[in-house]
C-alpha cells in the first residue's frame, strides 16, 4: 500500500488490489473494477489540472480541422509521470497483473474533460497491439464523475455503463479493446471537470 502525505484530511493511499472484481463481457473481455481505489484524490486533481501540460489537439474531419473535445498529455515510459503516486499506481498494476498480462505497463495518458461538452467518440485502442493481441488498458479517474460505456462490436451482448472519478478504477483486459468498444459520451447535465490516467503496456494505444 503507498501513501503520500496530503495537506487534505484524507490521505492520497492506493488501496489493496486485492479487492478488484472482475466481470466477464463478451467473445473474451472482461473488466476488473475497484471503486475508491486511490483515496484523497481531489488534491491531485488539482494539482494535475494545473501542472500538467496539456495539449489541445486538432484533427481532420470531412473536409474542416477540428477541435478534439478533451485536454491531453503523454508520457513515454522513459518519461518521469507528473506525480510519483502515478508511478506508484502503475508499478502496482504491474505487480498485480505481472503473471496475468506478462509485461509491465508503461505508457500513460492524460486527458482532462473540462466540462460535459468535452467527450470521446465510441472507440477500442486498436493502435498497435491491441488490433490483434489481448491486452490490458488500465483507468484510473480523478475528478467528478463522468460514465464510461462499453458496448459489443459483434452480438447482442448488454452495454456497460460505469461512472468513473474520484480515484475509481477500471482495467479493460481480454479481447476488449478489438472485440468492445467503449466511450465518454458528451452529456448537457452538469458534469465537473475530470482527469483520467490510462496505463497501458507497450506498443497498445
Ligand atoms: O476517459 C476515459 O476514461 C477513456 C479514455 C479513452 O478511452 C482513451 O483515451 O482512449
Amino acid at each position: 500500500m503507498s501513501l503520500f502525505d496530503s495537506a487534505e484530511a484524507s490521505p492520497l493511499r492506493l488501496r489493496s488490489l486485492a479487492a478488484l472484481r472482475r466481470t466477464e463481457l463478451s467473445d473474451g473481455a472482461w473488466i476488473d473494477l475497484l471503486p475508491g481505489w486511490l483515496t484523497g484524490s481531489d488534491a491531485l486533481f488539482e494539482d494535475l489540472a494545473e501542472h500538467v501540460p496539456w495539449r489541445a489537439e486538432r484533427r481532420k474531419m470531412y473536409d474542416n480541422v477540428v477541435s478534439v473535445p478533451r485536454l491531453l498529455a503523454f508520457y513515454r515510459e522513459d518519461e518521469p509521470l507528473p506525480h510519483p503516486v502515478l508511478a506508484a499506481a502503475r508499478e502496482a498494476l504491474g505487480a498485480h497483473y505481472a503473471e496475468e498480462l506478462g509485461e509491465p505497463f508503461t505508457t500513460a495518458g492524460l486527458c482532462l474533460y473540462r466540462d460535459g461538452r468535452d467527450s470521446v467518440a465510441w472507440h477500442g485502442d486498436r493502435l498497435g497491439r491491441g488490433s490483434s493481441h489481448d491486452t490490458m488498458v488500465a483507468i484510473l479517474s480523478i475528478g467528478e464523475p463522468r460514465p464510461l460505456l462499453l458496448r459489443p462490436r459483434y452480438g447482442d451482448a448488454p452495454h456497460v455503463r460505469l461512472p468513473l472519478g474520484h480515484g475509481d478504477l477500471v482495467v479493460m483486459g481480454g479481447s476488449c479493446q478489438r472485440t468492445w468498444d467503449h466511450a465518454i459520451p458528451k452529456t448537457a447535465r452538469g458534469a465537473g471537470p475530470r482527469i483520467s490516467i490510462q496505463f497501458r503496456p507497450h506498443n497498445v494505444g
